[in-house]
Parts: structure tokens; sequence; C-alpha cells
């Protein structure tokens, strides 16, 4: 069965999945990522790849087509693994390989990962698929579908998705219906169900008045798949949220609009009317990350990206905890990226833990599983929350303690027992399976709706390091190589030398860069006490980037 899957796979790659270039593609940040016309093979070979980690799993694997912030032209996948988490990283480099081997080496390398890694291929198999909205997403899913069947994967397509239902989805049918129904209904009905409990909780409470909270919210879907899938969960909470939505596929994806270009241009989207103080979102083209922002009374924009989320929900989760009276190891993850000032306030006022772990969801969840309760968001608006079982089992026993009912301390553990019945639904409400823009609004909306904040009182919370962040086009990206999560340079030698001194004449200077795991540029963020500062110490880093690694073109400037 071996020899004639092999052999099959590879005659078919020769014919209809064809290596047609030289050029090396790796599993990156989220997955692989390129232009759409040089990943046939890629996907054909992920198809096949999915097949295999099925049977070694013994579980349904998923394999979402997307390039998510990436600009129409471009495409990926991202594979997904049984409990919803990103594709182990041992995997990772065994992908690589086989997206890269020629066509005459394919079967051989089947062979390879079928003998190393064991796989009985008499057991089945099961791949759940979903892609996004780009023209080149259907045919790019039926070559990996084409992949998955030949090696008699059992196949389940549900089209156009966002990248988070998909995880959804895998983890859902993998913990047999335990973590949700598989199907959107069953996603959107989770969710829903869960925002509205605990609003019905927090009114029952406090009453019908929410203080400065409105309940409008003016969404840029960025042209992708939030745009169908938001307007199917506005459906559900009609009555509790009014939405008023630009960009939903009249347009180009992510040209403009969406989650990356408003938080590292700092600006609104474009097609998008707003009102002085309407609180808005922006989604990326695959709905994993979310930011908020808004136009103060001055017209000024005013951004909340990841960092003040994490600070909102690990604020409120404390505070819950703290009624609760329940001492867990709560801490949260950040990247190189998190605003000085955020890290600052959720240390020294939230009296949180902050850890700093290198880009990428993948290392943001590991490390946020090492807590009882994990906060990671990543600045650009990638994250969610993790919850250990260890903490579910000790908020419920405390939701479903009767032994107070007739002591003296009732009202105290009358509150006591709701706050767990907020965390419970809270847990509902959230994406434990990675960074989801749908959740992530309605555990904002909940928060702030709780709270009875305003858009303005929330960004109050603190104020951000001005900061700037720009792109680098150079021969190879990789000559760059960091060492830490810091970002700090290990080669080109001398470079991060060079940079300390050009950081060091900036009052708060901060910078780094990376070469980046989903575009062909080298990312460079500054941050300084001013924003004319936090532009020129970019664009200075920006030059000796250009300088010292082989840059094309023009070096960029602001
Ligand atoms: C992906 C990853 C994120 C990462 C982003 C940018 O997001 O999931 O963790 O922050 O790429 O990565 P890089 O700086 O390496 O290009 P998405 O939304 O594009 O899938």
């Amino acid at each position: 069965k071996k020899l004639a899957w092999a052999l099959a796979a590879e005659a078919k790659g020769k014919t209809d999945y064809s290596r047609k270039h030289e050029k090396a593609i790796e599993y990156g940040t989220a997955g692989f990522r390129s232009k759409a016309v040089d990943l046939d093979h890629v996907l054909y070979r992920i198809g096949i790849l999915a097949a295999l980690r099925s049977r070694v799993k013994g579980a349904t694997i998923g394999v979402m087509i997307t390039a998510s912030h990436n600009p129409v032209a471009d495409n990926g996948v991202k594979i997904v693994d049984p409990s919803g988490e990103m594709l182990e990283i041992l995997w990772e480099t065994i992908a690589t390989n086989l997206a890269n081997v020629k066509d005459d080496e394919l079967s051989a390398t089947i062979i390879q990962i079928v003998d190393q890694e064991k796989i009985d291929l008499d057991k089945p198999a099961s791949v759940y698929f979903g892609r996004d909205t780009r023209p080149s997403s259907p045919h790019l899913s039926n070559a990996a579908v084409e992949g998955s069947t030949l090696f008699n994967a059992s196949v389940k397509d549900f089209g156009i998705v966002t990248t988070p239902m998909l995880h959804y989805f895998v983890a859902a049918y993998n913990s047999n219906n335990e973590y949700g129904i598989p199907t959107a209904e069953g996603y959107f009905s989770k969710l829903t169900s869960a925002f509205r409990a605990f609003r019905e909780e927090v009114i029952s409470e406090r009453g019908p008045d929410c203080g400065d909270y409105t309940p409008i919210i003016v969404a840029d879907m960025a042209n992708g798949v939030g745009g169908p899938a938001m307007e199917q969960m506005a459906k559900h909470l009609k009555d509790l949220l009014t939405f008023e939505f630009f960009n939903v596929g009249e347009g180009e994806l992510n040209h403009e609009s969406g989650a990356d270009y408003v938080k590292v241009r700092q600006t609104l989207p474009k097609r998008v009317r707003i009102k002085s103080k309407d609180r808005c979102v922006s989604f990326d083209g695959d709905a994993d990350r979310i930011v908020y922002y808004y136009q103060d009374q001055s017209v000024k924009f005013r951004l909340l990206d990841g960092d003040r989320i994490a600070s909102l929900v690990a604020g409120y989760i404390k505070n819950l905890l703290d009624i609760m009276g329940m001492e867990l190891n709560i801490g949260v993850v950040q990247t190189a990226y998190a605003n000085g000032a955020s890290t600052k306030y959720i240390k020294e006022v939230l009296q949180i833990p902050v850890a700093c772990v290198h880009t990428g969801v993948k290392h943001l969840h590991h490390k946020a599983q090492e807590f009882d309760i994990g906060i990671y968001f990543e600045a650009n608006g990638h994250g969610t929350v993790l919850f250990s079982k260890k903490a579910k089992v000790l908020i419920k026993a405390l939701r479903e303690d009767k032994s107070c009912y007739n002591s003296s301390v009732y009202r105290l553990a009358g509150g006591k027992r709701s706050a767990a019945r907020k965390m419970l639904t809270f847990i509902d409400m959230v994406n434990e399976t990675t960074g989801d823009a749908i959740a992530d609004l309605l555990i904002v909306e909940t928060i702030l709706h709780a709270r009875a904040w305003s858009v303005e009182t929330w960004e109050n919370c603190y104020t951000d390091l001005p900061n700037r962040q720009l792109k680098v086009t150079v021969k190879d990206r990789n000559i760059i190589k960091v060492i830490d999560p810091q970002c700090h340079i290990g080669e080109p030698e001398g470079l991060q030398e060079d940079f300390d001194r050009l950081i060091g004449l900036f009052a708060d200077g901060r910078a780094f860069v990376r070469p980046s795991g989903t575009e062909d540029v080298v990312r460079v963020y500054a941050e300084a006490n001013t924003q004319a500062n936090a532009d020129k110490l970019a664009v200075h880093i920006a030059k000796l980037v250009h300088q010292k690694a082989g840059g094309i073109g023009d070096p960029p400037t602001w």
C-alpha cells in the first residue's frame, strides 16, 4: 500500500501539480505563504501530509487555505492539529521538506515519512478543509483535497470559513462534541449563547444601566471571510449589538483596510465612514486578528490594539478571581512588538507577570499553556485566553458550592458564585484553540459592558509609547538572524551594536528588526518618547538594515 500510494502520488504530482519553480518555501510564522501561482504543488503535498498526520494522531486534522493579512495575489496554508492548535513544530520541518523536494523525489520522501513516523496506512484518516475568499483559494483547496483523498482520507470541506472557525471545528469534532458542535451553527450558537448569558448575569446584578457603554460597533471586515461570518453572528445578537459593516466583499481583500493596515499605519481604513467616538474594529483577511480604534474630538486616530485587549482581559479576569478569592496562576504572554507601556501597566498596575516569546501565535500559545489562566495577545490583535483543566474544575466547583446557602456570609458567597458563573460563561465565549476576531470582539464587548466603560475609558488605562513599524525589502531576509524573543541580532555581525548606538540617542528608545515569516520583508519596530523620535529611529534602523542586509530599491521613509 505504501509504495503504491506513494508512486500514485508522485505520478499525479508530475502531471497535475508539478513544482514549476526552484524557489524554496518554508513553513513560516503561520504556515506556508507565497505568491498563489507558486503554490499548486505545495497544497497538493500538504493534503497528503495532513492525511498522514491524521493517522499519526488518530484524529482529524485541519487544513486552512489562506494568506491571512497578505495581499490578494498571495496565498498559503495553515495546518491545524487535533486540539485546534497550530501544527507541532517538529512536523513543520517535515512539511517544509515535503513541500520542497523535486517532483521525482516525492514518492521516496513520502515513504521516508511513513517509515520514520511509523505510520499505519491501514488506519483511517480524516481531514477538515476551509478556505478564505481569495480567487486562488478554490483551486488550491482542490489540490489539497486531491492529495488527502489519494491517501484515502475522509474529507470534509467547509468552504469559506474563518481560520478560527476551522480550528474550532477540528477541536470540537476531536473532543466528541465536548468542546462544541463542529458546525458553523454550533460555533455561532456557543459563542453567542455565552455572550447573552454573561450579559444577563451582569444586568441581573446591576440593572440595565450600562454607563458609558454603547452597543454600536463600526466594523471593517477587510473584504475577507470576516464579512459573511460576522453577518451571521450579528443575526444571533441583533437585540444586543448593532453593527455597521464596511469592506464586506465589495473591494479587494486587505487593500487599504483590515487589522494589519490599521495597526501598522495607525490610521483609519479606507471606505469607512465614522463619527467622532464611534467604537470601530478591523479584522484581518481570515478573521483571526482584531484591533479597535476611534477618532477623538480633535479627529485624532486612537488605536486600541492587541496589547490593549490583553490588558483589558487580564484586568477583568484578575478582578473576577479576586472576587472568587481564588489563587490561580495567571499570566500574560506578549512578543517584542508589545508596547513598553502595556507591559509596564500589566506588570505594575495589574500585578500580573508578563512573559515575552518569539513572534507567532504558536509560540504564545505554548507559553500561555504554562499558566492556570494564560492570556496571550500579539500587538497586531492576534490572541486568546487559555484556561487549564485545574482552573476549570476549581471554578466549576465554586459555582456549584451549596455549602454557604445557610451561612451568614450568604451575600459574599453569592458574589463568589456569580463571579464563578461569569468566568465559566466567559470560558465558553473564548475560542481557546487560537486567536479569533469574532470571539475576541465578544469578549471585549462583554468586558466594556460589564465595566460600563466607553472606548475612551478603556484607553485611559495607560498611555502608549509612540511607535512606528516599517518594512525593508532585501535580497534575502534570512540574512538577519535573531537570537532571542527580544530580537537581538546574531547576524550580520556588528549590526546589533550599530542598533544599540542609535537607540541610545533617543529618550525611551527601543528598536528591533526581524525577518517576517509571512512576507518577503524585514520588519522594523521602533519606540521612543515622541512620535517624531519613534519615526526617526525607525527610519535610521531601516536604513542600516538596507545597507547591511542587501536592501532592494530605496530604504523606507516615514
Ligand atoms: C501570522 C501569525 C502571527 C504573526 C503574523 C505576522 O498572522 O499568525 O502570529 O504575528 O503572521 O508574522 P510575521 O511578522 O512573521 O510576518 P496572520 O494573521 O497573517 O496569519
